[in-house]
């Protein structure tokens, strides 16, 4: 019996409405993918987010499939029974044929079902499926690559779960089954040697040789063309890797990537052009109060201008408050993800900033995570100071508190001479002794296992930039992910991001890029490139990305050092803008935030799911292909307030009170509120996929 199952979304401001109601029949959704669960990189991140939304079009009928890891199944699963008879069985089935398959809700936002499969456990059966697919496609896959010998595993496991769903089904099913990235490629390829009845999509969020040329010394983007591809990818030993991820890419009825520079990349690579392009979404969190997300900058900031007293403990010779903290983070890929020119810009930066007699400071934090020995005793002591010349200041506070109490107590006004007695001098002048220091501020918070070689390091050590009191720009590279339990600077994230002022992904290789994404949602401005999908993706949908404080450098037509010098302009700018110019700016990128949720974006996942039936189903689907499924259409136009550039700007005068700027956010609202009115974006969006009426 056919299930009606509908999706509403509403109230995404300027971006149209999505409200459609649509008969998906008796059809399943299988997602696939070795993340699911288990965080590993950027997809884990995709499929975490984008779970509430699927899960409210699909219900019942959506089930994620990833690898059994026993310590995030302890934290994040809860293991149940199958509610589906014909998975219940399918599962039963396996179990007893020698596989350990788990079933449980994944506790996340939208709660859905996990198929989770040890693959461990079936590793006796490595040998004959490697066997097997050397017959039935030529690909080898040597012993020692574990990361391979997973895939396979994972592979010919998760095809089995599929037959055997069809075969367990009492109708004929329609299950839709959705693979993301090489590694659980092969359980498409397998569905589709075993004519399943599965509509099958494939969807690559990088492809391993773009990775690894990037990686090179290769002018990558110019020679796309001419790469001998077998060649390449036998070079650097992933020729069966890359075997796998062709081979899914050319079986999909279905074949997405994440960004139209990834289509690029994947037309050239993998030989097949995508369908459709599947952009990255987020979760978008909305506050009551309009304001809230910049008094949550003001709040994080100062938690973060906590550790920074610490860190430079004797050498505070800079005004906290003219402070500007910028950051860059994710994995340690030196040069893909653009620390290489972000470092170099930043000492280009001192340059302006020092001859400009600048009275700007930029701290830049690099959060990359490296091999360690733990925190240094040098980093850690400097909060130990922090804390004790707090301590200090409490304890002559309460003396200081106590005379006056008894001064008034006897109805006299208190001899400000007699205060503060020599015993407060002196514990006064213990902390103020302790605060001595023979060395500069650290630049790296953690012992390194490879300093000499560290990449970042080495780069510092090259430019220069010790955290001298000359210098206007100071580094602090901390090679691990934050956490809200670190004794260091004991923040997540998200609220070292809320804190920041400006995010810098200057990325060379970045198939889409979720970290200027998440600055964007949480209304903090970015640098990212055109050679992201992020950068790609705002620069096609906002007139003027920079009045947005969406920055996005040229990578791609500009050779190394001219990109570097428009980095440098962009941070130089960034510095001159006043603090009102700031909230302004935080107030335009927020309000971005709803063309990267899910609920807008989700409609290029379900457009590839229809196509997929419709291909995989012909007698039972129809596809209508609608010109909104491309990812162009709409353009956000160049804001008609007060821009962000010094020059221009309405008030220039930087000096301004807190209550000054919050006045000049609620004007701004206003602005907002009358620009949305007045630029009423919209474009009729309506799904794809209509049942063909029965003959
Ligand atoms: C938010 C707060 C303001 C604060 C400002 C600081 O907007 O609501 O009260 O003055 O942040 O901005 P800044 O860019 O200097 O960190
Ligand atoms: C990939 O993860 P990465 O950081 O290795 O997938 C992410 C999710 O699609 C994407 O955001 C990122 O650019 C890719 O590189």
């Amino acid at each position: 019996m056919p299930l009606a199952r509908s999706l509403s979304v509403t109230s995404l401001s300027g971006l149209e409405e999505w409200d459609e109601e649509f008969d998906l029949e008796d059809a399943v959704l299988f997602e696939i993918a070795w993340e699911v669960a288990n965080k590993v990189g950027g997809i884990y991140t995709v499929i975490q987010t984008k779970a509430r939304m699927t899960s409210e079009e699909w219900g019942e009928n959506y089930f994620l499939v990833g690898p059994y890891v026993e310590s995030n199944v302890r934290t994040q699963v809860e293991l149940i029974e199958p509610t589906n008879p014909a998975l219940k069985r399918t599962i039963d089935k396996m179990n007893s044929s020698g596989c350990k398959v788990y079933f449980g809700r994944w506790l996340i936002e939208g709660s859905p079902y996990v198929v989770l499969i040890d693959v461990a456990f079936t590793a006796w059966s490595l040998d004959r499926w490697k066997s097997e697919l050397w017959e039935l496609c030529d690909i080898g896959v040597p012993w020692f690559d574990r990361e391979a010998n997973d895939a396979v595993l994972f592979g010919f496991l998760t095809a089995w779960l599929l037959g055997e769903y069809a075969a367990q089904s009492e109708e004929p099913p329609h299950i839709v089954a959705h693979f993301h990235e090489w590694l659980a490629g092969l359980g498409l390829v397998l569905c589709r040697h075993r004519k399943l009845p599965v509509a099958t999509i494939f969807t690559t969020h990088a492809t391993l040789l773009g990775r690894y040329l990037c990686a090179g010394n290769v002018d990558f983007y110019n020679k796309i063309e001419d790469f001998n591809l077998d060649k390449e990818a036998g070079d650097r030993q992933i020729y069966h890797r890359y075997c796998l991820e062709r081979s899914a890419a050319h079986c999909a009825h279905v074949f997405t990537t994440v960004s139209h520079i990834t289509a690029i990349e994947a037309e050239h690579l993998l030989m097949r052009k995508p369908d459709i392009i599947t952009p990255n979404g987020l979760n978008v969190k909305k506050f009551s109060a309009m304001h809230e997300f910049q008094n949550l900058h003001a709040q994080s900031k100062n938690r973060i201008q906590e550790f920074i007293r610490g860190h430079f403990y004797g050498h505070l010779d800079f005004n906290l408050d003219k402070c500007l903290f910028l950051f860059i983070a994710g994995r340690y890929e030196f040069s893909n993800k653009g620390a290489d020119i972000f470092l170099e810009a930043l000492a280009r930066l001192n340059y302006l900033l020092r001859v400009n007699h600048s009275d700007v400071t930029v701290i830049a934090f690099f959060i990359m995570p490296a091999r360690t020995n733990n925190f240094n005793v040098e980093t850690l002591k400097g909060q130990a100071v922090r804390k004790q010349l707090w301590d200090t200041a409490q304890t002559v506070k309460e003396r200081f508190g106590k005379k006056l109490y008894d001064s008034l107590l006897v109805g006299q006004l208190p001899d400000i001479s007699k205060m503060l007695d020599k015993d407060d001098f002196t514990i006064m002048k213990r902390a103020i002794f302790a605060t001595q220091r023979q060395c500069q501020p650290p630049i790296c918070t953690h012992n390194m296992l490879e300093d000499s070689s560290d990449p970042i390091l080495n780069c510092v050590r090259r430019i220069g930039l010790f955290n001298s009191s000359a210098d206007r720009v100071k580094i602090i590279f901390h090679p691990e992910f934050l956490s809200s339990t670190s004794p260091l600077l004991p923040m997540d994230y998200e609220e070292f991001v809320r804190g920041c002022h400006l995010g810098v992904f200057p990325s060379y290789y970045e198939p889409w890029g979720y970290t200027p994404a998440e600055c964007t949602v949480m209304g903090i401005p970015s640098i990212s490139t055109n050679l992201s999908g992020f950068g790609c993706f705002m620069e096609e949908h906002i007139a003027d990305p920079s009045a947005y404080g969406i920055y996005i450098l040229d990578r791609r037509h500009r050779g190394v050092d001219e990109s570097c010098n428009q980095l440098t302009s962009f941070l130089f700018q960034f510095c001159k803008q006043s603090r009102r110019q700031r909230i302004i700016q935080r107030n335009r990128t927020e309000r971005l935030s709803d063309l990267l949720d899910w609920r807008y974006l989700g409609r290029y996942y379900v457009a590839a799911r229809h196509m997929a039936l419709a291909k995989a189903f012909p007698d039972t689907y129809l596809y209508e292909p609608q010109d909104s499924t491309s990812t162009s259409g709409f353009r956000y136009p160049r804001p008609a307030s007060v821009p962000p550039s010094p020059a221009l700007s309405r008030h220039s005068s930087p000096r301004h009170s807190e209550a000054e700027d919050n006045d000049e956010d609620e004007r701004y609202d206003e602005d907002l509120e009358a620009e949305k009115d007045r630029v009423n974006i919209r474009q009729p969006f309506t799904l794809p996929v209509k049942n063909k009426s029965p003959a």
